[in-house]
């Protein structure tokens, strides 16, 4: 294979190979992570430019650094483009990625030592929602909520007693392992019960929103915060959206609050992802995820697996993995020998440890980025039974059997930036 990056391989030889290992390892395997994605060649492209060289501390029109007239037009486009994908007031896109935007949110609403609410991070949350080991659950009073263990489904009736009981500040929902649509109007009818500022973390499911594959949380919420790299098809980065009264604040605790000049390159390439979400095609594109998820869950469900809350609704299916005795992390760590890549994850109510959970999670938007449809589901939940089931007989020839099926599949898809 040809050098694809002459200056760097010129440069750096030893940086360039290992970029080189990777693109090659992203078009060889088949990439269930349902938080990642491949980007469009206008993102990476728009990502790799002189952009990387400004400093524009500020906002548009109101910076701390001359030199503006671009990256101020820049900026805006990818404002305006995300107040009309989404319909809402305001837009800010500089935040540098989830976790720093949540951070933003508590900043502008709350005070340490104040109660906060989300959902548990072993049940589907996130760290930032509040949880023991985040910044927001040792520098606020973090109050948790969970799923059902008879459904798998948020626990409603747990949700409204918890927030009248504490009077949290903020209300976090949405979550990193949920495979079922979010019912952002039970959420808004109980923060406004409880006087909380809600927040819809919408990073997982943002695409779909955005390709009318997910309800919107917007009419429910005050503020919607989300990565712009899972569904949403964009550079790492994250956004915060809201109606016109939260503007100021959240803009405040981003900037100076919080960070310093904005990455001015995955502004532009959030800006082009933007444009890209807003076309015909990428409606198609999210409707096709869900619907590859369906079909998946479909075809794990027909050899046995146990799915939480039964199957998925979106773009993600959690699979606990005791019935088939393999613990999460070594199936996970077979798979990935298998070229399979999942992460291993905790289920609601998990017996074991985060490090070494019950489950696995996994996803569709980067197999229907490649262009892999319903018709292949069948054939991926067969590569993954048989990788499990060599996982739990320590069968590395199968896993490499699987491997070599996989690679021979994908080659017949080709991503961005990758060589074919
Ligand atoms: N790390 C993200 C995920 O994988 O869901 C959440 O921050």
């Amino acid at each position: 294979m040809t050098a694809p990056h002459p200056a760097l391989a010129a440069t750096d030889p030893e940086l360039a190979a290992l970029v080189g290992a990777e693109e090659r390892l992203q078009a060889e395997t088949l990439r269930l992570i349902p938080s990642e994605n491949y980007v469009s060649q206008a993102v990476l492209e728009a990502s790799g430019t002189v952009l990387q060289n400004k400093y524009s501390e500020g906002y548009p029109g109101r910076r701390y650094y001359e030199g503006q007239q671009n990256i101020d037009r820049i900026e805006t486009l990818a404002v305006e483009r995300a107040k009309a994908l989404f319909g809402v007031d305001h837009a800010n896109v500089q935040p540098y990625s989830g976790s720093p935007a949540n951070l933003a949110v508590y900043l502008a609403f709350a005070r340490p030592g104040d109660t906060v609410m989300g959902m548990a991070l072993p049940m589907g949350g996130h760290l930032t929602h509040g949880w023991g080991v985040s910044a927001t659950g040792t520098w606020f009073h973090g109050v948790q909520y969970g799923v059902r263990q008879d459904t798998g489904l948020i626990d409603f009736d747990q949700v409204r007693e918890l927030a009248l009981k504490e009077r949290p500040k903020v209300i976090f929902c949405g979550g990193t392992a949920l495979p079922r649509t979010i019912d952002f109007a039970a959420f808004g009818e109980i923060a406004r019960e409880a006087g909380a500022v809600l927040v819809a973390d919408v990073a997982h499911i943002a695409g779909l929103i955005a390709g009318g594959a997910h309800p919107s949380p917007v009419p429910h919420v005050d503020v919607v915060s989300t990565t712009t790299h899972k569904t949403l098809r964009g550079p790492r980065g994250a956004m915060l959206m809201s109606r016109e009264e939260h503007a100021k604040a959240l803009d405040k605790a981003v900037f100076p609050g919080l960070q310093g000049g904005p990455h001015n390159q995955t502004t532009a390439a959030v800006a082009v992802a933007l444009h890209e979400a807003a076309q015909p095609s990428f409606r198609h594109y999210a409707h096709a995820v869900v619907a590859n998820a369906k079909a998946l869950a479909e075809a794990l469900l027909a050899r046995g697996f146990d799915l939480v809350s039964g199957g998925t609704d979106n773009h993600l299916i959690l699979m606990d993995l005791t019935p088939k005795e393999v613990p999460g992390k070594i199936a996970a760590k077979a798979l990935d020998r298998a070229g399979i890549v999942v992460n291993y994850n905790t289920v609601p109510y998990d017996p074991r440890k985060p490090f070494d959970p019950s489950g696995i999670r996994i996803g569709t938007p980067s197999l229907t980025s490649r262009g892999l449809g319903t018709e292949h589901m069948a054939q991926v939940a067969a590569w993954i039974d048989r990788g499990v089931a060599a996982a739990g007989a320590g069968d590395e020839d199968a896993l490499l059997t699987v491997r070599a099926e996989v690679a021979e599949l994908m080659a017949a898809f080709p991503a961005p930036g990758l060589p074919v």
